[in-house]
């Protein structure tokens, strides 16, 4: 069994029953032994590269610690029959609470009331009100749908834009992201990241998002066209932002750090005790499954 990279002490003493080869600590093990690998553990983060792809021929299943998977090249695994999983589900409750917190703080300006009244103030400036604003989420999958469970709460008015319009739900749907934009006070990011979704939330859209606008993001920085989001938060061409994520992590752009109007997360939407323990027990879950069954518990796609 290959441990791609560094994994939190839980899932990392769990896979200890199997004797992992660290691939972090012996980074020429695949080019003499690669076709010793049967499974590969990884996270969110590293995935699985399609030349390590190459060099595992023998490789039957890549274990994703995290939701996201799109640093693994999903498709040539498949092509090559390697089962694929990942850890979706136990951190929508997290991850939404964190979009949730986000959202109050850039809109309500709480951080930097905080901030206000440490340097001595008082008399902070208006803001705006939450409820009854319109909120548009851009991806509606597991995450998405919670945060939307969550700000049906404030009274807020909900639509979102998908690849495909969810049946089931009463939100309305908009059929492109700058149709969103265009129609909502705050634009959620909640799709997933790759290829797919790269620079989805374009100048266009955060332009019909407009000066009013608020962006929150807890997908991926990838999502959204990083250089346009900064340009427009420097310009004044948008409230503000809150940001979990970032576009080459931990890098996160300069300038915004001087905008009191940007609320910044260190990409922890998951970074409670008890999510990160699921997290790392369904990932272990599906290792221990495909050892000893050849199927996954929580396959993607
Ligand atoms: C993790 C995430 O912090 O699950 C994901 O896709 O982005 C986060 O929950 C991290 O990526 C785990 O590696």
């Amino acid at each position: 069994m290959l441990q791609v990279c560094p994994l939190p002490p839980r899932l990392e003493q769990a896979l200890a029953r199997h004797e992992p080869v660290r691939l972090f600590e012996r980074p020429d093990f695949l080019t003499t032994d690669g076709d010793s690998v049967v499974a590969a553990v990884t996270s969110s983060r590293y995935g699985v590269s399609a030349a390590q792809l190459e060099l595992m021929p023998g490789l039957g299943a890549i274990v994703h610690f995290g939701a996201g998977y799109e640093e693994t090249d999903v498709d040539l695994a498949r092509s090559r029959g390697v089962a694929v999983s990942n850890t979706p589900d136990v951190l929508s409750d997290c991850v939404a609470d964190l979009a949730v917190g986000g959202l109050l703080d850039v809109v309500r300006r709480l951080s930097a009331a905080d901030r206000f009244v440490r340097a001595g103030g008082w008399d902070f400036p208006l803001t705006t009100r939450v409820h009854g604003k319109r909120v548009g989420i851009l991806g509606l999958g597991s995450i998405g749908r919670t945060i939307a469970r969550r700000l049906e709460g404030f009274d807020m008015k909900i639509s979102y834009h998908s690849r495909h319009e969810v049946s089931g739900v009463a939100y309305s749907y908009a059929p492109s992201a700058e149709a969103l934009a265009e129609e909502v006070d705050v634009l959620v990011v909640a799709t997933s990241g790759g290829a797919g979704t790269r620079g989805l939330v374009s100048d266009r859209v955060l332009a019909a998002l407009g000066p009013d606008g608020y962006l929150v993001n807890i997908a991926r920085g990838t999502v959204v066209d990083e250089p346009a989001l900064v340009s427009a938060l420097v310009e004044g061409r948008l409230a503000g932002a809150a940001l979990d994520v970032y576009a080459e992590e931990p890098t996160v752009p300069e300038a915004l750090l001087g905008l009191d109007n940007v609320v910044l997360f260190p990409h922890n939407g998951s970074g409670t005790r008890e999510t990160r323990v699921a997290m790392a027990d369904l990932a272990y879950q599906n290792l221990e499954r495909f050892l000893t069954e050849g199927t996954l518990v929580t396959p993607v796609g």
